[in-house]
């Protein structure tokens, strides 16, 4: 049943969804007042059933308690019967998840969070917020692609490992550790069957000719491999296995490809298989090896299918097993290479990119409606996200020129530190659970995931998982926590700057952007700008005026608060942990 917690908006930041309905007909926010597409609580159905269901056995062992003639044998079997009719449902409180992450969607991309200046159509995004809760505060652990995806499946900020800035190739080892607790190793572990479809980019072990030369690729991948045969990015058996990918890291399934759609390898991997070796180069802003029929164009349509295909799967064998499933869904759009289908060409009538978050729109679509169509939507938590803002290379000039500003009301793009870079759409559906056309405005991070997972399979995670992950399921359930775990939040740049947030107070450790935006901390350097910025979010949302100087004490409470996490390996309680190497704060 879903808990309407009483709450003061200013503490915690949930509203009751009629609170939210009502103040989106005030202001139009996600638009509609359509509540056709609202569907039954599945948990409260289910709460009635169980009541039913204990109604019938009470009333049973009333009757055989007044039969004497009932042996003692007899009333436990019944007894025996009547528990496992109780277990057996269960595990049906335990969700299916599925978890989308679409690439490089800004803040602003998505139209409900974006009243007025979002230009591209989201119609499905829009409806699945009226289908669950909307935070407006969702910050992915940094601001670049592979960072955010090791956050998101571990737990724990990425500046800990070996990557101190920038993100992995094609060709990159892997970054997850042995052994590592990751969302997906934990539900398997608790029942769950589990698949990963779509971009990776945590790096595995290719199997390697000569692994001397196949090292000297890795390193020059991005900038010195023409692509040419025989080549260094050819030095690759494509018919062995490759190892340490996400079957090694509690994936049941995987079907994808390594890193972004425009970095080589150009082949789709199925579990630890090439599917189609490469047999040509091809080029999508960088050229490498790739198979004859890869085409990025039909990437982003071929992973919806192998998703869909996969939890259909699932979805029967549900029919005679209790298995929840788990789908972790990182679609390689709007990202670059930009290329909408056909059938998308020109329909948002912004731009190419603009066409290609309505194709992401369309293919969160087919996968809600395939849950919907499998008769599983009801136990499903469906979460979307995405893995840091809108980019610059997605022509944010020509967006602006037509009205459309892809991070909203927020400063910078990707690569940032500024909010722009990591604060992103976040949508979590989970009928009975989550309140429908609910909001909430607490600070999160994906590194929560992992907790959230826990708390769903009632785990507790050990010291060594989830340092910086904090259970957000009351806050989803719309519950005031009397504290959080987490007491602040870690940003991370493209250039490996940190910055902290701690309630309304955010302090960057960066004279500029701390990734591409301007002006870049070099360029910020060169203009005498203070090495440290300060805003007060709740007041200052757009980061316009750096109020540092006016506020040392905050500023050394912040740095001190980072210096701890820092030092301890952990921003959650629990026994300090090792980071992989020395990590530099001010730089
Ligand atoms: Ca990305």
């Amino acid at each position: 049943m879903l808990r309407a917690a009483p709450y003061a908006r200013h503490d915690i930041g949930v509203r009751p969804a009629r609170e939210l309905a009502q103040r989106q007909r005030a202001d139009g926010l996600c638009g509609s007042d359509d509540t056709s597409h609202r569907v039954a609580p599945a948990a409260a159905q289910r709460k009635m059933i169980h009541a039913e269901n204990f109604h019938t056995t009470t009333s049973l062992l009333m009757t055989i308690g007044t039969t004497r003639s009932m042996s003692v044998a007899a009333m436990a079997a019944i007894l025996l019967i009547a528990t496992v009719a109780l277990a057996a449902d269960g595990p049906k409180a335990r969700p299916n998840i599925v978890v989308i992450l679409a690439d490089d969607l800004g803040y602003g991309d998505v139209q409900c969070y974006a009243p007025g200046k979002g230009k591209i159509a989201t119609p499905r995004l829009d409806r699945l917020a009226g289908e669950g809760m909307r935070f407006t505060d969702a910050h992915t652990p940094s601001s670049v692609c592979t960072p955010t995806r090791y956050g998101l499946l571990t737990g724990r900020y990425a500046w800990r490992t070996r990557l101190a800035s920038g993100v992995l190739g094609g060709y990159s080892p892997p970054l997850i550790e042995a052994g590592r607790t990751t969302v997906a190793s934990l539900l398997k572990g608790h029942g769950y069957v589990t698949a990963c479809v779509g971009k990776w980019h945590l790096g595995w072990n290719w199997p390697a000719w000569d692994r001397a030369k196949f090292d000297d690729a890795i390193q020059g991948q991005n900038d010195a491999d023409k692509g040419e045969k025989k080549g260094p990015l050819w030095n690759v058996d494509w018919a062995k296995p490759i190892k340490n990918g996400p079957t090694s890291h509690g994936f049941d399934y995987y079907f994808g490809i390594s890193a972004s759609l425009d970095m080589p390898p150009y082949v789709y991997v199925e579990n630890d298989r090439v599917v189609s070796p490469p047999t040509t180069t091809k080029k999508w802003l960088r050229a490498g090896p790739a198979a004859a029929d890869f085409e990025a164009v039909d990437v982003v349509p071929r992973f919806t299918r192998e998703a869909i295909g996969w939890m259909e799967k699932q979805a029967a064998a549900q029919k005679t097993s209790s298995k929840p499933f788990f789908l972790y869904l990182p679609l390689t759009s709007p990202h670059t290479p930009i290329v909408p289908a056909a059938e998308f060409q020109g329909k948002s009538g912004v731009s190419p990119y603009g066409d290609f978050v309505q194709q992401t729109d369309a293919a969160v679509g087919q996968v809600l409606d395939a849950l919907e169509k499998m008769g599983v939507a009801k136990e499903t938590l469906v979460i979307f996200t995405s893995d840091n803002g809108c980019s610059p290379a997605a022509d944010v000039a020509t967006l602006r020129r037509q009205g459309h500003e892809p991070s909203g009301p927020l400063r910078g793009l990707k690569s940032d530190l500024w909010e722009g870079g990591h604060r992103v759409p976040f949508l979590a559906r989970w009928p009975g659970q989550i309140a429908a056309g609910s909001e909430c405005r607490e600070t999160i991070c994906l590194t929560d995931l992992l907790a959230i997972a826990a708390a769903i399979v009632e785990a507790k995670l050990p010291d060594t998982a989830g340092e910086d992950s904090d259970n957000i399921l009351p806050l989803l359930r719309g519950e005031k926590p009397a504290s959080r775990r987490r007491d602040a939040t870690v940003h991370h740049s493209i250039q490996g700057r940190f910055a902290i947030r701690q309630g309304e107070w955010k302090l960057l450790f960066a004279p500029g952007s701390g990734g591409w935006g301007a002006p870049t901390d070099p360029q910020a350097a060169k203009q005498k700008l203070p090495d440290v910025q300060l805003y007060n979010m709740a007041a200052d949302l757009a980061e316009s005026k750096n109020i540092a100087a006016e506020n040392p004490e905050i500023v050394e409470r912040l740095r001190s608060r980072l210096k701890e996490i820092v030092a301890s390996g952990r921003s959650t309680p629990g026994e300090p942990q090792k980071n992989a190497r020395a990590i530099t704060l001010e730089k």
